[in-house]
């Protein structure tokens, strides 16, 4: 009876594998057991809850208009606007769409500013023109978000009044996309 010792001890080796087999196959039901009856993840529903190809069907570059149908105005809140629109990608093109001076006598431009305190007071006094209050015209000035980096994006027009009280503020931080 050689190695009796030996099998004694694989005994409670499986014994001790066969319990915590158990253990996870339970836990596995605790995790999965959304109350949907069948024990197991429900893909109906979840899938369902997956957004638009926007965000996770897709590796091509969304191309987004600032504002949705309300384009680039006063008295529109950008800030909710970008909250609801995230995330935003790197290489994503945001459409800016604003009436030329011809055609309005509310002019609007936009700008970028160089950090956060300076978007939270609107303060333009070292903002970067990136288009004028032509540019918006047409099919709108495009700006790709070329960078993994914070952009801050604000009207210039009527010193910083269309910033600070006409909403035209917001600021994006685009992902990497994940193929
Ligand atoms: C999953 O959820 C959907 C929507 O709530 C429901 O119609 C469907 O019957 C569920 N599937 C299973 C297998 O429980
Ligand atoms: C997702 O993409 C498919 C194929 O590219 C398209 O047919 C479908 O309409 C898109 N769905 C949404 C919500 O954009
Ligand atoms: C705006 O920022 C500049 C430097 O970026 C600063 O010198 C100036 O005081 C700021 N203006 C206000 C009103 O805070
Ligand atoms: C705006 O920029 C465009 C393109 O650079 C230029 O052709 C146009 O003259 C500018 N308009 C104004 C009002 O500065
Ligand atoms: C935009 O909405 C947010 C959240 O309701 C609010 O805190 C902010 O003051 C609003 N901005 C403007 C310019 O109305
Ligand atoms: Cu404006």
């Amino acid at each position: 009876m050689t190695g009796f010792g030996i099998s004694d001890r694989s005994m409670i080796l499986i014994v001790a594998i066969a319990s915590v087999l158990v253990t996870v196959s339970v836990a596995d039901r605790d995790w999965d057991n959304g109350g949907d009856g069948d024990g197991g993840f429900n893909y109906t529903t979840h899938w369902s809850r997956v957004p638009g190809n926007d965000t996770c069907n897709n590796n091509e570059p969304n191309k987004i208009i600032g504002g949705g149908s309300d384009h680039w105005r006063y008295g529109f809140n950008y800030s909710v606007w970008a909250s609801q629109n995230t995330p935003f990608y790197i290489n994503d093109v945001l459409v800016f769409k604003y009436d030329p001076p011809s055609q309005t006598p509310f002019q609007h431009s936009v700008y970028l500013l160089p950090n956060m305190c300076s978007y939270i007071t609107c303060n333009l006094s070292r903002a970067k023109l990136i288009a004028n209050t032509t540019q918006g015209d047409g099919e709108g000035f495009k700006f790709v978000l070329k960078s993994w980096r914070p952009y801050y994006f604000v009207c210039g027009e009527r010193g910083n009044l269309h910033c600070k009280d006409g909403g035209m503020k917001f600021f994006v931080m685009p992902m990497l996309r994940h193929g």
